[in-house]
């Protein structure tokens, strides 16, 4: 017997309202049961339609506990499948905790993290990689990243993969069908077009691999480290990417000792921004241990914004950080372009010249950020199919399967042999969509929501 389950699906906190979620097979009942009508038109849950909204009062031993509104969605008609009721109630702690409470006092069961999903997803409402794109959707931080989550939610992806593992399936049958009358041997002809199929099925995989990268930009952002000798204007060009005063700005030098992370919306793409410490070697102990977590994020760091200061000779750090990092990785920034420049360069580099105080030259500088991590165009057809790197792992597994098939074909290997490297392809297709998929993938999948979701 499924059990039911509840949570509170808002973040806990103060807020104006908190919704209560409750799905399975007694939900209208438990709801009914911490439930009193006090509308005009209200009903008890048992009774009233679907898809319909009741005032009343949760009662929790006895006592009223919170005024709240409550719906009513009855199977299949609900994201679970399954009967939905939620409660809004007051906003706060203790209104969503209590209600809760009546709730499972009331046979409910406490939902796992993810758990409303995993129901979505084995009823058949979504796919596997619908699901993920609901995670992928509540933690968008940028408009873009949330316009290829709702392409795979609405199932864009799940199509293409569907159709791809279809193709794998009918080839495999054709296979399988000479395995069971070994006399006949694949006519040359339909080998050939097998050949064909197959390589078109291959060719469409890299095509997907290839926004791999993409997806996982979008979905993760990069990580770009600030750095510069103190005072170059570090946390001020921080503060003007991310369009508001997050890091403190000080004309006394050493003044940002802690790493700061801020993720910034450049052209669309989430860019973390890490405003170190200065780099300078000191004898400060605070300072440091500024320096050694400076180190470790430079490491890290997909991108450099190397901040010179336009107004000061080019310092001895400053031209140890040019030769330390690589042209590719990093970006050179000329700061304070407003005042009388004293900084010469060799004629190869040219950096970004912005003024931090007006703005100026800070658009410049984000053309550059966003042509550095995604060079070209950002299509809406590639926001259709950005794929993760689950999805990654398991399409270079369907197309090394695709390519021993190929080998095997063309070397007239046994049958047997061919089947079994197509179906292994078929089925690592299969796990992007979740037709072939375990316990632990679906555990790993799901433990990465919020309770409630
Ligand atoms: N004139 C001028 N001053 C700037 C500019 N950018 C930053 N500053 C000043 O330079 C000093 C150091 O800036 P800050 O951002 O704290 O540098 P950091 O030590 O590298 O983080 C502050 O007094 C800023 O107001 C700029 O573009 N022009
Ligand atoms: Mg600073």
């Amino acid at each position: 017997m499924i059990d039911t389950i509840a949570a509170i699906a808002t973040p806990l906190g103060e807020g104006g309202l908190a919704v209560i979620r409750i799905s399975g097979p007694r939900a209208l009942g438990i709801a009914e049961a911490c439930f009193r009508p006090a509308g005009k038109l209200s009903l008890p849950p048992s009774t009233a339609p679907s898809h319909t909204i009741h005032f009343g009062k949760i009662i929790r031993r006895g006592q009223p506990v919170d005024d709240v509104l409550l719906s009513v969605m009855r199977a299949p008609r609900t994201f679970t499948r399954e009967d939905v009721v939620e409660i809004s109630c007051h906003g706060g702690l203790l209104p969503a905790k209590l209600v809760l409470d009546a709730l499972l006092e009331n046979g409910a069961r406490l939902a796992e993290p993810g758990e409303f999903t995993r129901r979505a997803f084995l009823n058949g409402r979504i796919d596997l990689a619908q699901a993920e794109a609901v995670a992928d959707l509540i933690h968008s931080r940028t408009e873009l990243a949330l316009a290829a989550a709702r392409e795979q939610l609405a199932g864009e992806l799940s199509r293409r993969i569907n159709s791809l593992r279809d193709d794998l399936m009918r080839i495999l049958a054709h296979v399988e069908a000479h395995i069971d009358f070994p006399d006949e041997d694949i006519a040359p002809d339909t080998r050939e077009k097998l050949v064909e199929r197959l390589q078109a099925a291959g060719s469409f995989m890299d095509q997907l691999l290839r926004t791999a990268d993409e997806g996982q930009i979008l979905r993760r952002g990069i990580r770009a480290a600030i750095v510069g000798r103190p005072n170059a204007g570090k946390s001020s060009l921080l503060n003007r990417l991310l369009g508001r005063d997050r890091a403190i700005v000080s004309p006394i030098p050493g003044t940002t000792r802690d790493t700061i992370e801020e993720t910034a919306n450049i052209r669309g793409l989430p860019v973390l921004l890490i405003d170190t410490a200065g780099l300078r070697e000191t004898s400060d102990d605070l300072e440091i241990e500024g320096v050694r977590r400076s180190r470790k994020t430079l490491a890290d760091a997909e991108m450099i914004l190397h901040v010179l200061d336009g107004s000061e000779p080019l310092a001895a750090d400053d031209q140890k950080y040019l030769d330390e990092f690589a042209v590719n990785k990093r970006i050179l920034v000329r700061n304070k372009i407003d005042l009388p420049p004293r900084l010469f360069l060799p004629g190869a580099i040219s950096p970004i010249g912005v003024c931090c105080v007006s703005g100026a030259g800070v658009e410049n500088l984000k053309d550059a950020i966003k042509e550095k991590i995604w060079a070209g165009e950002i299509s809406g057809e590639m926001l259709q199919v950005m794929i993760n790197s689950r999805h990654q792992d398991a399409l270079r597994r369907a197309r090394a399967g695709v390519e021993r098939t190929l080998a095997a074909m063309r070397d007239a290997a046994s049958l047997d042999l061919t089947a079994l490297d197509l179906r292994i392809a078929a089925n690592a297709v299969g796990e992007i969509v979740g037709k072939t998929a375990t316990e632990d993938l679906l555990d790993s999948i799901f433990s990465q929501f919020c309770i409630g979701k």
